[in-house]
């Protein structure tokens, strides 16, 4: 079997080695580098050229590098029958659960404020915020969102959460669903959005449902851009609607230089850094899924191409 590593613009030796390793019966080839297009039963992908995919005829498994999966979902070549998985990996959400609770500590503990007055040599004591009854809203109860949720919950906060089914979190009040949503974000001091990027969460931080969250609240965005009508956050911005946005990931990636969230007082902007996958902890879940795969097992982490993710 040829396993193919597919994913223009990123380094792939830390990919190929622990891949060579791991499977040492089988051909690991990098793109563009495809010496028999049939021999090719795997692929690893992230950001493939539209209808790249097309070109291998014995293709039996795709497998997302990271956690989202919008550029193979979104892809209408990508061979119909083929499974999908992505990934799902403690080093990940870890990442990801870090960034949370960071940006979340942040605007709790006022560091933002601190570090102002700091700079300005101002001695000023400022208020504790009481921890149970701050409301912490996770957009998004995946891997990724659940972890973090719980995690929030252990050091004390209100958590509660939004998903597309319902859940049943002990501890953590949830909310489902597009009627579920307003209810969800009223009472939230801090959400954090955790979504993957599909048809029915674009746009979903809009005008309306920014307005349903109370004033003084801190957006976090750390699932995708294309869930944030960046004009309309910015707008809650300047009137004091929102306190602060903590935003990974943006509509256009690398973050245009004239863009005003660069220098906007009250954004914090990081680079979609928020958690990575990394290869010598990501490349063991793959090979899991080829091997299941040789073995005629259930597979792990498979994406629903209807739903999106
Ligand atoms: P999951 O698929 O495990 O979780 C997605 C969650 O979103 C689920 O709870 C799902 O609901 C919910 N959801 C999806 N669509 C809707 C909808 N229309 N309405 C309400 N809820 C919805 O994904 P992960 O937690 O693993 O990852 C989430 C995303 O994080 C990734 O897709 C990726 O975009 C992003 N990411 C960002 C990184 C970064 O560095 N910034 C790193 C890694 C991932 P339900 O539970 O009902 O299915
Ligand atoms: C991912 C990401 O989806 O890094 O894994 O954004």
């Amino acid at each position: 079997m040829a396993i193919l590593y597919l994913c223009p613009g990123r380094e792939s030796e830390s990919w190929v080695a622990p891949l060579k390793r791991l499977l040492p019966n089988d051909e690991v080839w990098v793109w563009p580098e495809v010496p028999d297009p049939a021999k090719v039963e795997v692929v690893l992908a992230w950001k493939q050229p539209r209808e790249e995919l097309q070109r291998y005829p014995n293709l039996k498994l795709i497998s997302s590098i990271g956690a989202g999966v919008e550029h193979l979902v979104e892809d209408p070549t990508l061979p119909r029958g083929v499974p999908i998985v992505r990934i799902v990996e403690d080093r990940l959400t870890i990442g990801m659960v870090e960034y949370v609770v960071l940006h979340v500590l942040k605007r709790h503990r006022w560091v933002q404020e601190m570090e102002a007055n700091q700079r300005a040599r101002i001695w000023k004591w400022l208020p504790p915020q009481d921890t149970p009854t701050t409301t912490v809203g996770i957009l998004g109860m995946g891997a990724l969102g659940g972890a973090a949720a719980a995690v929030l919950k252990q050091i004390g906060f209100r958590v509660i959460g939004w998903s597309r089914s319902p859940k049943s979190v002990p501890g953590i009040e949830s909310f489902h669903g597009r009627g579920g949503l307003e209810p969800f974000l009223s009472q939230c001091a801090h959400v954090a959005c955790l979504l993957p990027n599909t048809a029915e969460t674009r746009g979903i931080l809009n005008k309306a449902t920014i307005a349903a969250l109370p004033r003084g609240a801190h957006v976090i965005n750390a699932g995708r851009g294309s869930a944030v009508v960046d004009a309309d956050l910015l707008a809650a911005l300047d009137s004091g609607h929102l306190s602060w946005a903590s935003l990974d990931v943006f509509n256009t990636e690398p973050l245009p230089p004239d863009s005003p969230y660069w220098t906007h007082p009250r954004v914090t902007v990081t680079p979609h850094n928020a958690a990575d996958s990394i290869a010598d902890y990501v490349v063991p879940t793959i090979v899991e899924n080829i091997e299941r795969l040789r073995a005629g097992l259930p597979l792990k982490n498979v994406v629903d191409r209807d739903r999106g993710y």
